[in-house]
């Protein structure tokens, strides 16, 4: 049976590239545009952008997904299977950088077990004072072990870094809608021309151009992933007890709190409580974790 990867989602169709094109990193290969199999929906499985499968062709010329291969990664928002990379991308302004965001949608993809990589993004619109806050901001992730780059895909700068970052790798692009994802690819591949919009000033936000999960090959190897942007991400899959995981460097802390199984919030000896007033642990990110902590058992309660 043919089997390929899933490079793109639209419409309930999945677009299968065949392996053996795949292998030659399937820049001029013919996807099979296919549906999956009505059985994955009585067992509640879709197949996801990045999933590898096996496929039967159809009379049509198009084709059905009759299984998958399983998962090495998976990410609910944007949905992916398989990337090794997450890149995070958050705009100085327009719209302005949240470190709240931006802490959130850390915890999924240390959740997931992602490397993550964070891009600061239209440093070129920004102000002094702005610019400012992004490189503390760059600072302060750089010091927990995340790789920040700092750039403007209008005047070429940080791109390339970006670029090298990425070379060989399975990474998606994940960030609201409006930060400049699709341009940033753009500008790392010149010649794709990925569609892109002005934000709505009226809304201070983007305009949701992209409307679907796609992987593209980098020409040198590896895939980056332009999805649709999106602010709204819950913590529905995730236990209170496990939120300190997904927060670096109190991840490396807890083995020291004097309890097992602290959470941090008030217990005696905890190594987290702690570093966060000493400003080891920086405050916006003790605060951070305290908010989704709540939030998270908010949620049990209404259950
Ligand atoms: N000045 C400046 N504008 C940028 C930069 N990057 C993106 N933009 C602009 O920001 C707007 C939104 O960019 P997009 O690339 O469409 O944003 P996106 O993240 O793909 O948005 P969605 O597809 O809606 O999720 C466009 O008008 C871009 O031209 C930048 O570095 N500098
Ligand atoms: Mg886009
Ligand atoms: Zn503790």
């Amino acid at each position: 049976m043919p089997e390929g990867l899933i490079v793109k989602a639209l419409s309930g169709y999945y677009y299968v590239l065949p392996q053996p094109a795949e292998a030659q990193a399937g820049a001029a290969a013919e996807t099979i545009q296919c549906r999956a199999r009505g059985l994955f929906k009585k067992q509640h499985i879709s197949p996801l952008v990045g999933d590898r499968v096996s496929y039967e062709l159809t009379d049509n010329g198009e084709g059905t997904v009759v299984a998958i291969e399983p998962r090495a990664t998976e990410l609910i928002r944007p949905p992916i299977a398989n990337v090794d990379t997450a890149v995070l991308v958050f705009s100085v302004v327009e719209p302005n950088l949240s470190l709240q965001l931006l802490d959130k949608f850390l915890v999924h993809t240390e959740q997931a077990r992602l490397d993550t990589i964070v891009v600061l993004t239209k440093t070129d619109l920004a102000g002094p004072e702005e610019n400012e806050a992004a490189e503390a901001a760059a600072g302060l992730y750089r010091a927990i072990g995340y790789p920040v780059v700092t750039t403007s895909a209008r005047k070429g700068e940080g791109v390339g870094r970006v670029k090298e970052l990425l070379a060989g790798r399975i990474a998606v692009f994940s960030g609201q809608s409006g930060v400049g994802k699709s341009s940033l690819l753009n500008a790392i591949m010149p010649g794709l021309a990925l569609s892109t919009n002005a934000i709505s000033h009226r809304l201070g936000r983007g305009k949701h151009t992209t409307r679907h999960v796609e992987l593209i090959a980098q020409p040198g190897g590896g895939w980056i992933a332009d999805t649709p942007g999106f602010s709204q991400l819950d913590f529905q899959q995730l236990e209170a007890g496990d939120l300190g995981g997904c927060f670096k460097e109190m991840r490396e802390l807890a083995p020291g709190c004097r309890f097992r199984g602290c959470q941090h919030e008030r217990e005696p000896g905890c190594k987290v409580i702690g570093a966060a007033s000493a400003g080891q642990v920086a405050r916006t990110r003790y605060e951070h974790y305290l908010q989704f902590l709540t939030e998270i058992k908010d949620r049990k309660r209404r259950y």
